[in-house]
């Protein structure tokens, strides 16, 4: 059986879970605990973060790698068209979402990692995490704050450059005819933005959803607003409504 090694909660994940479903993959999603996950990716993948895939003989962990990995051996339903001007375009723009995900993560952590949602997901429904709550909550709290460098001045020097990157984004998807952003169909580029920008929307069905989006803090309710009132926030959603076929549970085993 194919496994993925993931965090619920990471953006990262959840690129690497789309991937897997667009091709109709059967994997099982397997959480590993956040700091103890890094013995095991260091020793399968040399690198300490998730996702991580493990597939027959094969340990491959980054998103992307994933990606270029899936597309060889399973070619049906290609992330990557084979034109080298649209292979290009995609890579690019996969990268763009990767530094997306970086300044997503840090600005929004800022304003959620106090919300008791964002711990409650964090630490799993059963499981060690959960059986040592009151440790294991405030030290990975701490762990969150020091490894992505959840500070207030950090976070708002994100917050520009997730604005900088978000125009650059959309420019591309208007210049391509505002369906897709490479092409005439989806591709990795489309994953890789939607599923790394997915935590400022909250769509259906992924862990970033919330019953009440009103009860968001603040910053967070208005940017969501301003961007859903733009061609890129409505590419994202529309994106997810029409394309994200989630086969695997995001909270994982
Ligand atoms: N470039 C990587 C980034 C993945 C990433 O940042 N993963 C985070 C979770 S969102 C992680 O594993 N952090 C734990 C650590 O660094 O120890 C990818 O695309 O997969």
């Amino acid at each position: 059986m194919r496994t993925l090694y993931q965090f619920p909660l990471s953006h990262y994940c959840e690129k690497a879970r789309w991937l897997l479903d667009h091709k109709e993959l059967d994997y099982a999603a397997k959480n590993l605990i956040p700091g103890l996950h890094r013995p095991l990716a260091r020793f399968k993948t040399s690198k300490n973060t998730l996702p991580m895939l493990h597939d027959g003989k094969n340990w491959i962990a980054d998103s992307t790698e994933i990606a270029f990995y899936l597309d060889g051996i399973y070619p049906e339903q290609p992330y990557l068209r084979r034109e080298p001007e649209f292979r290009a375009q995609a890579i690019e723009l996969d990268q763009i979402a990767s530094q997306i995900g970086v300044h997503v993560r840090r600005w929004m952590y800022l304003y959620l990692l106090d919300e008791p949602d964002t711990m409650e997901i964090m630490l799993g429904e059963k499981g060690f995490l959960r059986m040592t709550e009151r440790f294991s909550k405030p030290f990975i709290k701490k762990g969150v704050i020091r490894l992505y460098g959840i500070y207030p001045k950090k976070a708002e020097a994100s917050k520009q450059k997730l604005d900088a990157l978000i125009n650059q984004v959309e420019q591309k998807l208007i210049a391509n005819g505002g369906r897709y952003l490479v092409s005439d169909r989806l591709g990795l580029a489309d994953i890789a933005v939607c599923a790394l920008s997915a935590p400022l929307f909250g769509p259906q069905g992924t862990p970033w959803e919330i019953d009440e989006p009103a009860r968001l803090p603040e910053p967070i309710r208005i940017y969501r607003q301003e961007l859903l009132d733009r061609p890129f926030g409505q590419y994202v959603m529309r994106i997810y409504q029409n394309e994200r076929h989630a086969r695997v549970d995001w909270r994982g085993i």
